[in-house]
């Protein structure tokens, strides 16, 4: 029987496919995955930050952040000039790469240069045959339809975790803000990109919840990243321990029963996954990962293991 796309899911189910017995997990989202997509494939993104530091959102996981700044010892710089971005683009497509993603630690976007210069970022990633993603913060309407114009493919704004104890992690933001982005992504006819971290001292609850409201938007996130948390020295998540990696595989696959359609992310923490945990993500439903050395501020996989990795699971980069 066909698998329907559903809008209506509720947290016991969410839960309930969370904490299934792993075998059965693994095959019901295997068996979705499928039906939904090419076998074998995978996408390599890599992702550049355009601007870094000295953020005035509290986030408590991330180095970013201007409030823990003293303790990470975190700089800002400038926003990066446009030509410098696109060499970075070119450096990454060569490598295999065909989604770019810039990120900028602002709290919002804001009308000016800055935003002229990032439209012109966006126009240069289009013109070289790579997918233009951004993560910038809140925008408005306007601002979506420029990027939009501008041949932005997808925005990533993620939600992070569940209502309930998003408000345990960051205080300079609400729930309802990014779901007001996520709505002007949508208007402006951007693929969203939307997701969360494990690992935060959240409960399988929490990580239901936050699966229950992607699941349950209008549209489907085209993109769904699971980030585990990467312990940064100096923020006020820098102590907590890393979670076991079959949490991880559990959330992909959860992911993947509930939004057949979406491209489903392993994120950041893949570092610290062995060949065969990455490779267990991909079973359950993953099917793109970030690529290259770094993520934003953090290491990332050596590209060179990747390409193993890749080639040892028989995969083709689509
Ligand atoms: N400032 C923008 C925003 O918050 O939307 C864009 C950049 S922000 C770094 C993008 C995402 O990276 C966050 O929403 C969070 O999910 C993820 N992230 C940041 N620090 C992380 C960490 N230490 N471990 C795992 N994920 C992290
Ligand atoms: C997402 O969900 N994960 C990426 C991307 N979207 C922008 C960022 C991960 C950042 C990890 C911490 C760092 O490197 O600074
Ligand atoms: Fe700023 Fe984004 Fe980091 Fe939050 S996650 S502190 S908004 S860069």
């Amino acid at each position: 029987m066909a698998t329907l796309i559903r809008h209506d899911w509720t947290t016991e189910e969410a839960l309930e496919i969370l904490e299934m017995p792993l075998m059965d997990l693994l095959y019901q989202a295997q068996g979705v995955h499928r039906e939904f997509h090419e076998d074998n494939t995978v996408q390599l993104a890599s992702l550049l930050s355009i601007k870094t530091g000295a953020c005035p959102e509290d986030c408590k996981y991330c180095p970013q952040s201007a409030h823990h700044a003293k303790k990470t010892g975190m700089k800002k710089e400038p926003l990066m000039q446009v030509d410098d971005v696109l060499e970075k683009a070119k450096v990454a497509k060569d490598a295999g790469a065909t989604r770019f993603c810039m990120g900028a630690a602002w709290k919002q976007v804001r009308d000016g240069e800055e935003f002229d210069r990032v439209v012109d970022m966006v126009k240069g990633v289009c013109d070289m045959d790579m997918e233009p993603c951004v993560t910038l913060g809140m925008l408005n309407q306007e601002q979506a339809d420029r990027l939009a114009d501008a041949g932005l493919k997808a925005y990533n704004h993620n939600l992070d975790t569940s209502p309930e104890f998003y408000k345990k992690i960051i205080s300079t933001r609400t729930y309802q803000d990014r779901l007001d982005t996520l709505d002007c992504v949508r208007n402006a006819g951007i693929t969203v990109c939307s997701g969360g971290i494990i690992g935060m001292g959240e409960t399988n609850k929490d990580r239901a919840r936050m699966l229950e409201i992607l699941a349950n938007l209008e549209v489907h996130p085209e993109s769904v990243p699971i980030n585990a948390l990467v312990p940064v020295e100096g923020t006020p998540m820098g102590d907590l321990e890393k979670i076991d990696p079959m949490e991880l595989v559990r959330m992909v696959a959860t992911a993947r029963i509930m939004m057949p359609e979406t491209r489903v992310r392993l994120s950041a923490g893949r570092e610290s996954l062995n060949r065969e945990a990455q490779i267990l993500c991909l079973m359950a439903g993953a099917n793109s990962i970030f690529y290259g050395e770094k993520l934003l501020t953090t290491a990332n996989n050596d590209t060179l293991a990747d390409k193993q990795m890749i080639a040892d699971a028989g995969l083709k980069v689509a």
